[in-house]
């Protein structure tokens, strides 16, 4: 029985949203041969059926994060590529809505939100991951614009979004304080996807080179030189969205999990009569409802006003990706070798919720944000 929805977290809106959505994905089919088409379509149909409407804040709104989470929670329980190209139409703009002008959000927000424009997040260089302030990509003035010089690598939806959000070095102070972020359309001159990349569990994902691109002074989201803090503002709000994906491909891995132990007999009884099995459905539960409860504690901190949401984001993302990961890891033991079946619901999670420990921060980085926080 679900009933996190009447945990206090949420108003009577959220509860009819998370049906909403839950409706739109009981329908939807996904065709996971064509990532880059499955994208397309996704994104089309998720904004005619106007799911999108909630990834982007025009003038004057807020970024409802319960409502970013509970989507992804909803999607990711159903289909990984739907969670996916959903989630990215809100990082790609996520910087606009928390900074944008009013012009950018006029001129960007009613695409992304109808679908009709996809959006990316482009901060990963080759040779900077983790380490955001270590970026070397420059944008130099250039009259009243810039000019960017250099590549950005593990861009989901590399190739295929018609916005990217871009950050790179201005140069106003070394590291952090020092980088800046722009909005760049795939058209600009100079603009090359250099590599599209293949991954365990495939999206549209690429390897970014800018050699000169131009951009105008209407390209630049915020203060120059803030780029680093709006990198992490967007970060704040959606790796609790991270958390929240976890969240719902663990709970798929629990029910999976729950019916096998019911129906396979084992013994001249259901597996579920074993203590032993017994003992990980427990902890498996426990680990979903631990995750729902930090991921709804930073939306819902966000939500009603927070500043930053810094701690509870980090602590909610790494506690639920890698409870996530060892739920669905023991609902494929429990599955035996139907669980690592190719095309299989569990070996298809398996393969779904690993690089959720690594993008938008990785586990050890939550650590360390943690750490920091908690230090003072
Ligand atoms: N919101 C607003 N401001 C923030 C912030 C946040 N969440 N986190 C840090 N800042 C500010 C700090 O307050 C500091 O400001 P001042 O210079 O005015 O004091 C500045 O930004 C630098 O912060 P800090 O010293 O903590 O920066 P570090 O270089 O030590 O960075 C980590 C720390 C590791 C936390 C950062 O690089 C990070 O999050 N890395 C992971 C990146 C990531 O998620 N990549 C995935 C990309 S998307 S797939």
């Amino acid at each position: 029985m679900d009933t996190h929805l009447d945990w206090p977290f949420f108003d009577l809106h959220h509860r009819a949203w998370a049906a909403e959505v839950g409706h739109f994905a009981d329908r939807v089919s996904v065709n996971h041969e064509d990532v880059d088409a499955a994208c397309r379509t996704l994104v089309d149909e998720m904004g005619e059926a106007g799911l999108l409407r909630v990834t982007g804040a025009g003038d004057g709104e807020m970024l409802d994060v319960r409502s970013l989470c509970l989507a992804r929670e909803v999607l990711a329980e159903r289909d990984g590529l739907a969670d996916f190209a959903f989630a990215m139409q809100g990082l790609g703009t996520g910087a606009i809505s928390l900074f944008g002008t009013e012009a950018q959000k006029a001129r960007w927000l009613p695409e992304t939100r109808k679908g009709r424009a996809i959006a990316a997040f482009a901060l990963t260089e080759p040779g900077s991951g983790s380490d955001v302030a270590a970026g070397t990509m420059t944008a130099t003035k250039d009259g009243d614009g810039w000019v960017l010089e250099g590549e950005k690598t593990w861009i989901s939806n590399g190739g295929i979004a018609d916005l990217y959000t871009v950050f790179a070095r201005t140069g106003e102070a070394p590291g952090a304080r020092g980088l800046s972020c722009f909005l760049v359309t795939p058209d600009a001159a100079g603009f090359e996807v250099a590599e599209r990349l293949e991954a365990m569990a495939p999206h549209p994902l690429a390897r970014l080179r800018f050699d000169g691109v131009r951009v105008g002074p209407e390209a630049l989201v915020g203060a120059s030189g803030a780029g680093f803090k709006i990198a992490m503002s967007v970060l704040d709000v959606f790796r609790s969205t991270v958390a929240a994906a976890a969240l719902g491909f663990a709970r798929r891995a629990l029910s999976e999990t729950l019916e096998r132990v019911k129906t396979r007999v084992i013994q001249g009884a259901p597996l579920a009569g074993l203590q032993m099995v017994q003992g990980h459905v427990a902890d498996m539960a426990l680990e979903v409802d631990a995750s729902a409860l930090l991921t709804y504690r930073a939306a819902w901190a966000k939500d009603r006003g927070a500043p930053r949401i810094t701690r509870e984001a980090a602590m909610a993302k790494l506690f639920s990706t890698e409870a996530a990961q060892d739920v669905i890891d023991r609902a494929v033991q429990l599955h035996g070798g139907d669980g690592v079946r190719s095309g299989g619901v569990v070996e298809r999670l398996y393969r779904e919720i690993r690089a959720l420990r690594i993008y938008e921060g990785a586990s050890d980085v939550q650590r360390v944000v943690i750490a920091k926080q908690v230090l003072g």
